[in-house]
C-alpha cells in the first residue's frame, strides 16, 4: 500500500500556484525584515512544527441528538489512516495520529504500526475510554469508572487504561490520555471529596503501570456527561491530580472544557510555570461546546494561547514538550477538509506568535507601557502568515491550497465506491 495522493498530484496542483505564492511570500519577507524578523526562520520553526490528529477525528461526527453520516467516510482504523494520511500529505502538520480504545482495538499492533508508517504516519498519545459500555463487558460505567463505588468496576477501568499502554508501546507512543466522564447529575448523588479519593486511587493504579520514559496526560472537563459535578472538572482539580501522582503526570487542556469566557491562556502559563502542561486539545467553543473546528471562533484566543507556549518554548524552566492534538467532531463537514483548515489555523497562530517583538513586549510589561504592550502583540496578531504557511507545506511536498488539492484529487468520491456506508447511529464522535 502506497500513500493515498500521488507526488504528481500535488505538484500539478502547485504547479500554477508557485509563481503567486512566491510573490506574496517575497512581499511578507520584506515588510517582517523592516520589522527585524527573518522570514526564513520562522518558515523553519513552522516547518517543524505539528499536531497530532485524533483518528476518530476522520470519522463524521454527531451530537446526542444525531449523526448524519457521508459516503466514503473511514469505518474502522485501517481507512482512518488512510484519511489522515490524506491531510498530512496536503498539510505537512500532522505526521501523527492518536488512537482511541477500543474503537481502533486490532489483533496486531506491530502490523498497525508498520501500515501507519507506509502511509507516512506515527502514533501519538493513546487514549482511553471507560465513558461508555462495550459489548461483552462484564462491568457498567453507569455510575462512573475509575470513580465508582464499585471496586471491581474500577479495577476493570484501571485494567483498560493499563491495556491502553500495552499497546501504546507496540504503537511507539510515550503517553496516555486519560478523561474520565465520571461524575454526576444530582446534588447528592455522590459525595464530591469520597469521589475525587476513588479518582486518585485508580489513578495511582494506572500510574504505576507507566514505562519509565511515559506519561500521563490528565484531561479535565467542566460538564457533559454529567451536569451537576464532573469529577475531574478544571484546571484545579487536574494540577493537584497531577502532582499527587507523580511527575509523570500532567495536565491536558482542551480548548473547549472550561466555562465560558475563562482565561485559558492564564491556564497555559500557570500550569507551564508547575512543569505540568503535558498537552493540548485543539477545538474551538461558541458556548458550552468542544467540538467546533479550530480557529473558527476565536481565533484571537488561539493566538493568546500560543503566545503563552511560545514564552513557555523559550522558557522551558523544568521542560517543555506538549503533546498537541486536535479534537474535534466533524459534524457537517467532510471531515479531511476539516481537519486540513484546522491544521493550517493552528500553525498559522504559532506562526503569529513568533512574529511577536518579544523584546519590545517586556519591555512594555517592565515600564508598565500598557498601549505598547498590546500593541506588541496586535502587531504579530494582524499579520497574514498565510504566504508562510503555504511555503512551508510546499517546500515538504504538501499543498498551497490544500482544500483546494484535496478537492481536486476525487479521494472522497472514490471511497465511496470503495468503502461500506456507515449505518445511522447514535450521535458522539
Ligand atoms: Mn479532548
Amino acid at each position: 500500500m502506497g500513500l493515498p495522493l500521488t507526488e504528481e498530484a500535488i505538484a500539478s496542483h502547485n504547479a500554477p500556484r508557485h509563481e503567486a505564492l512566491a510573490d506574496e511570500y517575497d512581499s511578507l519577507g520584506r515588510a517582517l525584515a523592516r520589522r527585524g524578523v527573518d522570514i526564513a526562520a520562522v518558515k523553519a520553526k513552522v516547518a517543524g512544527f505539528s499536531v497530532a490528529l485524533p483518528s476518530w477525528g476522520s470519522g463524521v461526527g454527531g451530537t446526542r441528538f444525531a449523526k448524519f453520516p457521508i459516503p466514503g467516510e473511514p469505518t474502522n482504523i485501517h481507512e482512518k489512516l488512510e484519511d489522515c494520511a490524506v491531510v498530512q500529505q496536503l498539510s505537512r502538520a500532522t505526521p501523527r495520529v492518536s488512537p482511541h480504545f477500543p474503537w481502533d482495538f486490532v489483533d496486531d499492533y506491530d502490523g498497525l504500526r508498520q501500515e501507519a508508517a507506509a502511509l507516512g504516519l506515527g502514533f501519538d498519545a493513546v487514549n482511553s475510554n471507560t465513558f461508555q459500555d462495550q459489548p461483552g463487558q462484564p462491568r457498567s460505567y453507569r455510575h462512573g469508572s475509575l470513580t465508582s463505588t464499585d471496586a471491581g468496576v474500577r479495577a476493570q477501568a484501571v485494567e483498560h487504561n493499563i491495556e491502553c499502554i500495552e499497546i501504546g508501546r507496540k504503537l511507539g507512543s510515550q503517553a496516555l490520555t486519560v478523561w474520565v466522564g465520571d461524575g454526576t447529575n444530582f446534588p447528592g448523588q455522590q459525595s464530591l471529596g469520597a469521589s475525587l479519593d476513588r479518582y486518585l486511587d485508580s489513578a495511582a493504579d494506572i500510574y504505576a503501570a507507566l514505562p519509565g520514559d511515559w506519561r500521563m496526560l490528565l484531561e479535565h472537563k467542566m460538564f457533559e456527561p454529567a451536569f451537576y459535578s464532573t469529577v475531574i472538572s478544571d484546571w484545579g482539580s487536574s494540577i493537584l491530580a497531577a502532582q499527587e501522582l507523580g511527575p509523570k503526570a500532567q495536565c491536558l487542556v482542551d480548548l473547549g472544557h472550561h466555562a465560558p469566557n475563562v482565561n485559558i491562556e492564564q491556564i497555559v502559563a500557570r500550569l507551564h510555570r508547575f512543569g505540568k502542561l503535558g498537552g493540548f486539545h485543539f477545538n474551538d467553543s461558541k458556548y458550552g461546546d468542544d467540538d467546533l473546528d479550530s480557529g473558527s471562533i476565536n481565533p484571537h484566543q488561539l493566538f493568546l494561547v500560543f503566545n503563552e507556549l511560545v514564552e513557555a518554548e523559550l522558557n522551558p524552566r523544568q521542560g517543555f514538550n506538549p503533546a498537541y492534538m486536535i479534537d474535534q467532531s466533524h459534524n457537517v463537514t467532510d471531515p479531511i477538509e476539516s481537519m486540513l483548515s484546522s491544521a493550517e489555523a493552528i500553525v498559522g497562530a504559532y506562526a503569529k506568535a513568533l512574529l511577536v517583538d518579544r523584546e519590545a513586549l517586556t519591555a512594555a510589561q517592565q515600564s508598565n507601557d500598557v498601549m505598547m504592550g498590546f500593541q506588541a502583540l496586535r502587531q504579530a496578531y494582524r499579520t497574514d502568515v498565510t504566504p508562510i504557511l503555504a511555503m512551508a507545506r510546499a517546500e515538504a511536498g504538501g499543498a498551497i491550497d490544500a482544500i483546494a488539492a484535496y478537492r481536486a484529487s476525487g479521494w472522497r468520491e472514490r471511497k465511496a465506491q470503495q468503502r461500506k456506508p456507515v449505518g445511522l447511529g447514535a450521535g458522539i464522535v
